[in-house]
């Protein structure tokens, strides 16, 4: 079977879908406008500048939860369900089903919406993760449920389009970019039935107050069944982008479709039976079943492993194909300050802070090493250089391409615009260094430090940790600069005139080894493994759990740490 040959880059779509995806861009960028000055603020908390509880009337949990619940949760799956229609419309070269289109977006912006109002008044501050016993209003849960929802709508509709596509296309393999999604939605969708069972069954009614306890270790294994594999529904769609896009980008062809396709494949299988590594304190899990998790986590590592290698050969592909030369001479050939080809950029730098990100994700999955590290401020910094570095910037690379070519409208500051991607790795890795070092050392995360380490007055205070904070905090002012560029670039774009119709128009890569590989050619095997991988990882975890005696526990108050029956 050979790989669909794409002899399009530009597709015409129709009216309404170009401005559902318009929307799907633009609404979460209000809100990331938002997100983004929340992290400022938990930057200056955290440095000590701010010594209060609050600023400007923001409650520290409140922002954070601000900051998390919106970048790490609404940003990116309007992204993701906005860059799936994208996909599939492009790749498949079909019409979507736009009646679902447009309950999926009605249904993600009213539950974003409805979450919003109590994160506002401050009646949800339980940060991203929502543990109990931190408790939230009902229409907190109650939101991201529909927004959960909406993104399912999206993804069941897409079937009936690729399913006619592979009749009609019966010896040609899915194309690539169409797998992605795909495997994408597949982990998105298995994720979040047990997230779904924790809010229906445990929260909602613990918040309406109906009842009056909730279990904590069996929400929590729930949350991270959940947790886990959602940071795979991040990186698949930066992967798609990287998969399909940046070998074009570099001037040459993918070095080998076999490796997309096992990446795509072997994330359905392994993102999820590896929760329990967010989990290796629990008391009530047996380290056997840890230490399993552990193991399927070092298997996740593989397919980035494989394409960091894959990448590393098409970029040196296509170098050579411009004339790059020598060992490491071919790097200089690559385009990472063309203002035409400016999407390289943010794809490039991704991968670059990926590197650490990745390495430090191997050193919290290694069990006993992540006993140093847990719940510390090295955890923040491990985030920030995946979800903030790889899947942050090809998120908000693919939103600006979207907005630009379905638009029809020139990205202003063009030569501003290359550099948005390296300021933004400047600060991110300024951020990280700090965060890891002190994380190290023992600083917490999650604290408001500047009521605590950070404060000369308190008793807490560690005079030691200073260096490494402070450059957190240029870090993270450099972050915040970065994005206030970016936001002017996006929104001046989004409200110029428009110099042309606009359609959906992506760099679309071809394969220079176009493997024919039985086992890569199916989804089915893979969900069948990912079925099996997650009877095998959680049946026993859970009936430990069922078999733990703990009481469940009422709702925690901040004004008394201490949980009360009353
Ligand atoms: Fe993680 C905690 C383990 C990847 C996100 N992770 C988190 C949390 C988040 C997160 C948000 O085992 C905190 C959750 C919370 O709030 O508590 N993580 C891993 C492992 C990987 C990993 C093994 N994490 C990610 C990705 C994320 C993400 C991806 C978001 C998108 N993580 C953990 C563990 C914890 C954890 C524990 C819990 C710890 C605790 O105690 O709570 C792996 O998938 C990483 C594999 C990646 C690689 C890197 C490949 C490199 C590439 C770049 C190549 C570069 C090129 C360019 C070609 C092996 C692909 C070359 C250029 C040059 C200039 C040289």
């Amino acid at each position: 079977m050979k790989s669909a040959v794409t002899p399009y880059a530009s597709v015409d779509v129709e009216p309404g879908l170009k401005k559902i995806i318009l929307f799907e861009i633009a609404f979460p960028m209000i809100l990331l406008v938002l997100g983004i000055t929340m992290g400022l603020l938990q930057v200056l908390f955290r440095a000590g500048i701010i010594r209060s509880q609050s600023f400007l009337g923001i409650n520290y949990y409140q922002g954070l939860t601000l900051h998390g619940a919106i970048n790490a949760i609404v940003f990116t799956t309007f992204f993701a369900v906005a860059f799936g229609h994208a996909i599939i419309r492009s790749h498949t070269g079909k019409p979507l089903l736009l009646g679902a289109a447009w309950w999926s977006l009605i249904l993600m912006t009213g539950g974003t919406l409805m979450a919003a109002v109590p994160m506002l008044t401050g009646s949800a501050s339980v940060l991203y993760t929502f543990y109990p016993p931190l408790k939230a209003h009902p229409a907190f849960y109650i939101g991201l449920v529909l927004l959960v929802i909406g993104s399912w709508i999206a993804f069941f509709s897409w079937i009936p389009i690729v399913q006619q596509w592979k009749r009609e296309n019966l010896n040609t393999k899915m194309p690539l970019g169409v797998l992605g999604i795909f495997a994408t939605f597949i982990v998105w969708f298995i994720a979040t039935i047990p997230v779904a069972i924790e809010i229906l069954f445990l929260l909602i009614p613990w918040s309406l107050g109906w009842t009056p306890t909730v279990n904590v270790p069996l929400a929590r294994m729930l949350f991270w069944f959940f947790g886990h594999p959602l940071v795979y529904f991040w990186l698949l769609p930066a992967y798609v982008m990287y998969y399909t896009m940046l070998p074009k980008l570099a001037g040459g062809k993918l070095y080998s479709d076999f490796a997309g396709r096992f990446t795509f494949l072997w994330l359905i299988a392994f993102s999820a039976p590896i929760g329990i590594h967010h989990q290796y304190t629990e008391p009530a899990i047996s380290t056997t079943w840890k230490f399993v998790h552990a193991f399927f986590t070092m298997l996740v590592a593989i397919p980035s492993l494989v394409t960091a290698f894959t990448l590393a050969a098409s970029m040196e592909h296509g170098s050579r194909e411009n004339g790059g030369q020598g060992l490491f001479g071919w790097w200089k050939k690559l385009p990472f300050l063309d203002p035409n080809r400016w999407l390289f950029g943010y794809l490039f730098a991704g991968l670059f802070i990926f590197i650490f990100g990745g390495i430090t994700g191997i050193v919290n999955a290694s069990y006993n090493l992540d006993n140093v590290v847990h719940n510390t401020s090295w955890m923040p910094a491990h985030f920030h250089q995946t979800v903030a570095g790889p899947v942050f910037l090809a998120f908000i690379g693919g939103s600006l391409l979207l907005l630009s070519t379905l638009s029809g409208k020139e990205i202003v500051l063009k030569r501003l615009n290359v550099w948005i991607p390296y300021l933004w790795t400047l600060g991110i890795m300024t951020f990280s260094t700090g965060l890891f070092i002190t994380g190290v050392a023992g600083e917490p995360r999650r604290t408001n430090l500047g009521l605590s380490y950070a404060n000369p007055a308190s008793p807490l205070y560690q005079p030691s940790w200073r260096a490494a904070r402070v450059a957190g905090t240029i870090g993270g002012v450099i972050m915040f600069l970065t994005m206030l560029l970016y936001f002017v670039i996006f929104f001046g774009t989004l409200l110029r005139k428009k110099s042309s119709a606009g359609a959906l128009a992506f760099p679309v890569t071809t394969p220079y080894h176009d493997e024919d590989v039985a086992a890569v050619q199916s989804i089915r095997p893979w969900l069948v493994a990912a079925v099996i991988l997650l009877i095998v990882a959680y049946t026993m975890p859970f009936v430990e759990l069922a078999r733990a005696r703990y009481e469940g526990a009422p709702p925690y108050s901040p004004a008394s740490p201490v949980a009360s029956r009353r």
